[in-house]
């Protein structure tokens, strides 16, 4: 494992069927840590092109989706790491906002960091942004670029445990009393179709607007 001002980082990238971006999004975070791509049952040779890429890879037997997904990586990437990383396998994030992500923890202002993206597409992301905002003080609940302390992860002991695209870790974390850093990244746009929901935009939003109601239930009050 590579060492970041002498610490351990464990990068860990879920993905599904990524096999065209997942190889240079690797190649591009192994400067920073170890990578850990979850290989979601992907039929395009994903896990394949990620290990040759230089990744470990770890295989679900059939497509968990996105938040299990992240469970497992971050279970498994935890067992050694200091500091952990999350980023998305589609190419949209840039390895080289990784020191950017990290900064405020590494400097110990923050506990935790998650990203805002320039821009947002889906009527759900913006109405959860809402909520977010106002109750957590969280500008971008639903962005996939995020680092924390794997001491953060231990204390709260999931990633997401209702089903809730993997935003609930960072309520957690707030609950909890930790300190969540909010980082500006870059974000190339997509050119193929998106993977979250199989490219459905209409189920995808409502996936999302399930996964805020979830929120909602457990963290408003
Ligand atoms: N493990 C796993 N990962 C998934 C699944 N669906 C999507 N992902 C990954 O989650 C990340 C984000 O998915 P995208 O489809 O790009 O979602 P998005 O970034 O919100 O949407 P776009 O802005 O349109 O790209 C990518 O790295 C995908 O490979 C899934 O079923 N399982
Ligand atoms: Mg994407």
């Amino acid at each position: 494992m590579i060492l970041l001002a002498g610490r351990k980082v464990a990068i860990v990238i879920p993905a599904y069927n990524e096999a065209a971006s997942i190889a240079s999004v690797v190649r591009g975070a192994k400067k920073y840590g170890k990578v850990i791509v979850v290989d979601d049952c992907s039929t395009d040779g994903t896990g394949a092109v990620a290990r040759r890429a230089g990744a470990q890879v770890i295989r679900n037997s059939s497509n968990l989706g996105y938040a299990e997904s992240l469970n497992l990586g971050v279970r498994h990437a935890a067992l050694e790491a200091d500091f952990i990383v999350i980023m998305d396998a589609d190419g949209q994030h840039a390895a080289s906002d990784i020191p950017r992500m990290l900064a405020p923890i590494l400097s110990g202002k923050a506990d935790a960091a998650i990203g805002v993206r320039p821009y947002r597409i889906r009527y759900s992301e913006r109405l959860f942004r809402l909520f977010s905002r106002l109750k957590a003080g969280i500008e971008d609940p639903l962005c996939g670029f995020k680092a924390f302390r794997a001491d953060v992860y231990r204390k709260i002991g999931y990633f997401d445990s209702i089903g809730s695209v993997a935003t609930e870790f960072m309520f957690a974390a707030k609950r909890a009393g930790f300190r969540v850093a909010q980082v500006p990244i870059t974000i190339r746009r997509r050119r193929d179709a998106p993977r979250f929901a199989e490219g459905k935009r209409l189920k995808a939003e409502w996936a999302i607007f399930k996964a805020m109601l979830k929120v909602m239930a457990k963290y408003a009050v």
